[in-house]
């Protein structure tokens, strides 16, 4: 057994349009996560959930940034404080910080606690990129928007709970992006980030793909966090989330892409922390998108078939 796992849940919707995402954590521990784990030969440790306060106890819409929109912007706050500090705090203590969404807006959190004493490079498996501000965010939804916080753009420039400075844009790979809305486009050509698209996996292979996103995240940094969103994967095989978008991955597919993560994490220790978000149980079917994020947890720890 190698470095300790600590599995911890953040039971948060505030950054999704629909209801469910708070209870990915209870579903993907349910699937199996800490058994899949044990299996794949590492020593997962629950720490438990952060405790937040239900949606309809709060008001979306108090103390908006002076520019765009952003719902539930001082909860995602407060959530991604707590998450940030805690991710910090198991990194300190020799222990590796996976955590359980949650919608996409946590990643906020878990990219500013990785980076407070790194310079860290990041994989999004993502349908999305995630790359709104509130100023061009169609939405409002945080969700679409924890890349452009973790960056700093437009009014998250001022927010230092968001930005995380030790993270560049050089050093963000994504890998399987097929939706993007038109204001985001721009953004994202104009950026230094690096884009796999589901053409790329088309052309050139899951593997070959991966393994060009991990040399960018692993060039001029620290470590790597690995944020993977379920509605990265077809929805036929992963229906249990809020923003499906056809045309995804296979499940073979995204066995190889996490495999080929855990290869290059066995041989140069890349990996610092990893974040599984966007299984909504009330959406899915029998619990098999819950069931893929816990599988593919365990692949990305070294699950073999042999
Ligand atoms: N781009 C859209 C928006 O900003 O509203 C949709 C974002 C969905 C984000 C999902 C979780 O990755
Ligand atoms: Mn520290
Ligand atoms: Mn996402
Ligand atoms: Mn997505």
């Amino acid at each position: 057994m190698g470095q300790p796992i600590k599995i911890i849940g953040a039971p948060m919707d505030y950054g999704a349009d629909r209801r469910g995402v708070d209870m990915g954590p209870s579903a993907i521990r349910y699937a199996g996560l800490a058994d899949g784990l044990s299996r794949a030969g590492v020593d997962p440790v629950d720490a438990g959930d952060l405790s937040i306060p239900r949606a309809e106890e709060r008001d979306p819409d108090v103390e908006q940034p002076t520019q765009g929109h952003a719902k539930f912007l001082r909860e995602v706050e407060d959530v991604c404080t707590r998450l940030a500090d805690r991710v910090e705090a198991i990194l300190d203590n020799g222990e590796f910080p996976l955590v359980l969404g949650g919608d996409h807006s946590v990643a906020i959190g878990s990219m500013r606690g990785s980076s407070s004493d790194a310079d860290l490079g990041a994989i999004w498996f993502d349908a999305h990129a995630d790359l709104n501000t509130p100023e061009t965010s169609p939405s409002g939804n945080v969700h679409g928007m924890p890349l452009a916080a973790t960056l700093g753009r437009g009014a998250f420039a001022d927010m230092t709970w968001a930005h995380a400075p030790r993270v560049n844009e050089e050093s963000i790979a994504y890998v399987g992006l097929r939706s993007i809305d038109e204001r985001e486009r721009d953004l994202l050509r104009d950026s230094e980030m690096t884009a796999f698209t589901m053409a790329d996996i088309d052309e050139r292979g899951m593997t070959a793909v991966v393994e060009n996103a991990l040399d960018v995240a692993t060039t001029d940094t620290d470590g790597v966090h690995v944020s993977l969103d379920l509605d990265w994967l077809d929805p036929k095989t992963a229906p249990g989330v809020g923003t499906p978008v056809r045309g995804g991955v296979t499940y073979r597919e995204a066995h190889a892409a996490l495999e080929t993560v855990s290869r290059r994490h066995e041989r140069d220790g890349i990996l610092r922390s990893m974040d599984v978000v966007e299984v909504n149980p009330i959406l899915d079917e029998g619990n098999e998108t819950a069931t893929l994020a816990a599988e593919l947890a365990a692949s990305a720890f070294g699950k073999r078939i042999l």
